[in-house]
Order: C-alpha cells, then structure tokens, then sequence
C-alpha cells in the first residue's frame, strides 16, 4: 500500500470558494501553500525504510549492490526488454547511450522536450538538428525529418513526450533508409505501452527517467533499457570507469553509477506502480471533467488503446479561441498557489547555447513554436486529490468567466 496522504501543510486542503472569487480580483490565494507539478509519489514508507536499515547493516551502499541488481532485474522483466543498466540520472544515461553508440557530427532530435535532451549531444560537440513536432502527439514529425539528414546525420532521437510514444514505425523506416542509430528518451514513458508492446523496447535503446519528480522515482535515477548485449556490456563498463575487472580499465568511463538508497527507493516506488497510475487516472479523469467545454482549452488525451502512466496533465490554451491566453492563465493559478508550469517554453532552440549558435533554428519549427505558446501542465501525483483538482479548475473557470477584469488588473499591476 502506498502511504494515504496526511492533512498537512505539505498537502494542503483547499478552502470553499465562491465561483468568481479569484486571488488576483480579490482577496487570498485558494491554497495558502504552493501545489507543485512535480511533488514526488512516496510508496510504502515502512518498506523503504526496511531497506535502508538493511543498506546500512550490511555496509554496502554503491558501486553495485543487491538493491541495484534487483531494481535492473525489474525494470527489465517489466519493459520486456533483457537488459536495464542503472545510472545517477537520465541525463547521464542518454549521454552514455549516445557515446556508446558512437554518434556524432549530427543528430535530428526534437525542440520541444526538456533541455536535457539537447544538452547531452551538445556537450559531446554533436550538433543537435532540431525538428519539428506534430502538434497532436507533441512527438517528432516523421514527415519533417528527412528534410533534417544531411551527410553528417548519424542518429535520431526521439522524445516520448508525456509519455506518448513516438511514431516508431515511421521513424525506423526512415532510419533504415539513411543507415542511422535510433534512441528514445523515454524519461516520461515508463509503465507505459506502443503498437501493444510495452515501452523500452524500441529503436537501439531507450531511456527512462527515475527523478523525484517523475512516475516512478529513485530520487534521482535513470536507465538505459536495450535487448542489444554488447551495447550493454559497453554502458556497465562505462558507467563505472571503463573498469573490467579489479585492476584492468578497458576503455573510457565516468562515474554514473546508481547508489543503493537510490535503488531501494526505486523499487519501494516500483511497488506502488498500480496505485500511483490508478490515482494519476482517477486525477486525470478529474480535470477533464472539470474543464470540459471551457472555450479554447482542451485537456491532452491518452490513447485508450495503450497502457500509459497518466503522470502528466497537460492542457492547451488556443490563444484565438479561449478568453485568456496561457500566459495570462499562468499568472492567475500562481496567484492562486497553483504552480503550473509551461513545460517545454520556449523549446530548447530559444535557450542557450541554440539559441547563439544556430539562430534561425526557428524557421523549421512553426509547431514546435506554436505549441510551445500554449501548453500548461497542472499538478497531480498522490499528493493531489479531487478536491483540490475542482478548485483548480472552478480558478481556471472564474478566470474565463472574467477575463476582462483579470485583464485589466493585469495591466494595472504590470504599470505599477
Ligand atoms: N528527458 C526528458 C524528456 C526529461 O523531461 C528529463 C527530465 C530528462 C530527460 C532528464 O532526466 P534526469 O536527468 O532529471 O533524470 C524537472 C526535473 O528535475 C527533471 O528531471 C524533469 N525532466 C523535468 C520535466 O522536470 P525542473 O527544472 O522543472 O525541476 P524543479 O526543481 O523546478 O521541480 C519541478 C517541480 O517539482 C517544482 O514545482 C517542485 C517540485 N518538486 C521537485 C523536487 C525535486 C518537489 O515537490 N519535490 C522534489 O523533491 O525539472
């Protein structure tokens, strides 16, 4: 049983409010402690705590471990995949993934993720090709990506947004066609399912993300997921400074090891996996309920045909269509102490490096530029309860309902 959720300052329990009655209008924040997007799921508290006493007892804390073991063993059986190498994060793991598969010069990958995604081939002096993202999936476009390949293309990349899965098929076709390496960040994707196979087991390798802000969660923690046994002899070395054995070092490494509380985290995190997606659902299921027919703003939908882990709520405000734009809906939740965030604005080719290095990047991303104007991701996990989801969304009601006079104080307090 993961932990039910104490009536803490932590968790806090929205007041009744009157429809209309906003922060920025009038009076006090809905919630007087800020609702987070990322609050971590905790599992069985008791279980974890088992773990860390036996961690301790037995000395063992890194560099391996029964927990390491046992957490790789799962992640594999679950994704249907034969191997599963731990790292310290996700980042670590693309960036050993992309090293090992020996890419470089360039890469096509989409704008539209975290900056990670970028940031792990730029740092290894491979030039991220950014490309474009069909506006329904927020996945790369497969009909973009051939215009991207150059000679110097050695690789695709792509992102598993929210956990929806990539258009595979099409990407492995292209891929094929032009001899390159396909992987896919699958930091959001675990538990989740594409072309009824579970995910993990597409392309080359595949990425998952344990953050503590993600699904499944081992504080910080990544894996890199394959059925390819040399590539996953190359990344176990690679992990651990390129050792083979004691005393030999048979190639170039770096320290990207899992620690064993990590791993003990994981696995108390992977055994609350059922109830942590029944209540994502149960929340997910909440705010589309609570937004329905609101003008311009529409939930993101999951395939019911698929498993997913339903950890994202992701929302579009059609700026032509809905009373308020994104933005202007942002500073209302804040207001309220809802701490929304505009995940993935304004796309990686807007931050730096890109944005110095290749500054027409945006010609090629009308989508990416597009969607990134409008999405919102709202708070849910175990620490959100219906409850609180009819507040949030009778806030995003009333600021519809009275979007002129959040207008116009908006203007006023930006004039002050
Ligand atoms: N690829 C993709 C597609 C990704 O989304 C990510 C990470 C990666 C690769 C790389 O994976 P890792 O190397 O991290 O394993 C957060 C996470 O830090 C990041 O892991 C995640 N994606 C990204 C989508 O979200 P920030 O910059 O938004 O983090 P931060 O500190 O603002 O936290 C988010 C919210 O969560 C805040 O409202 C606070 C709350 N929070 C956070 C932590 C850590 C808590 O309530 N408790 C906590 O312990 O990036």
């Amino acid at each position: 049983m993961a932990e039910s959720i104490p009536k803490t300052k932590d968790n806090p329990q929205p007041p009744e409010r009157a429809a209309g009655h906003l922060a920025l209008l009038a009076g006090a924040p809905a919630f007087s402690e800020p609702l987070h997007v990322g609050r971590p799921n905790i599992g069985n508290r008791q279980d974890f705590e088992d773990r860390v006493r036996d961690i301790l007892d037995r000395r063992w804390l890194t560099n391996g471990g029964r927990y390491v073991d046992e957490f790789e063993r799962r992640i594999a059986g679950y994704s249907g995949v034969e191997h599963c190498i731990l790292m310290s994060n996700a980042t670590m793991a693309l960036e050993l993934a992309i090293r090992a598969l020996g890419l470089s010069q360039e890469v096509i990958v989409p704008s539209f993720t975290f900056i990670a995604t970028a940031h792990v081939l730029q740092w290894q002096a491979i030039t991220p090709v950014f490309c474009d993202i069909n506006p329904d999936t927020h996945t790369l476009d497969p009909g973009q990506i051939e215009k991207m390949i150059t000679p110097r293309t050695t690789a695709i990349v792509g992102v598993h947004l929210w956990g929806h899965a990539c258009d595979t098929q099409a990407i492995e076709t292209i891929a094929r066609r032009h001899g390159l390496k396909v992987l896919y960040d699958a930091a959001h994707a675990f538990g989740g399912s594409h072309l009824g196979r579970k995910i993990g087991g597409f392309g080359d390798c595949e990425i998952f993300s344990f953050h503590a802000t993600k699904f499944i969660n081992s504080f910080e923690g990544g894996a890199v997921v394959t059925n390819h046994a040399v590539l996953a002899e190359k990344l176990r070395m690679m992990r651990n400074f390129g050792f083979t054995t004691y005393d030999d070092v048979g190639q170039l490494g770096i320290n990207a090891k899992m620690t064993e509380i990590c791993a003990a985290m994981g696995l108390t995190s992977l055994e609350a996996m059922d109830e942590i997606v029944a209540v994502n659902r149960r929340n997910w299921e909440a705010y589309r309920e609570g937004l329905a027919a609101l003008p311009g703003i529409s939930l993101m939908e999951y395939d019911p045909t698929e498993r997913h882990n339903y950890h994202y709520v992701v929302l579009e405000v059609d700026p032509e269509i809905a009373p308020l734009n994104r933005d202007e809906l942002l500073a209302v939740l804040h207001a309220e102490n809802v701490l929304a965030r505009r995940y993935f604005w304004p796309g990686c080719h807007r931050m730096e490096p890109y944005r110095s290095l290749y500054p027409d990047a945006h010609v090629s991303l009308p989508q990416t530029e597009r969607v990134a104007e409008r999405v919102l991701t709202l708070p849910t996990g175990q620490a959100i309860t219906p409850e609180i989801i009819r507040v949030v969304c009778d806030i995003i009601r009333a600021a519809t309902e009275n979007a002129q006079e959040v207008r116009r104080l908006m203007r006023k307090t930006s004039a002050a």
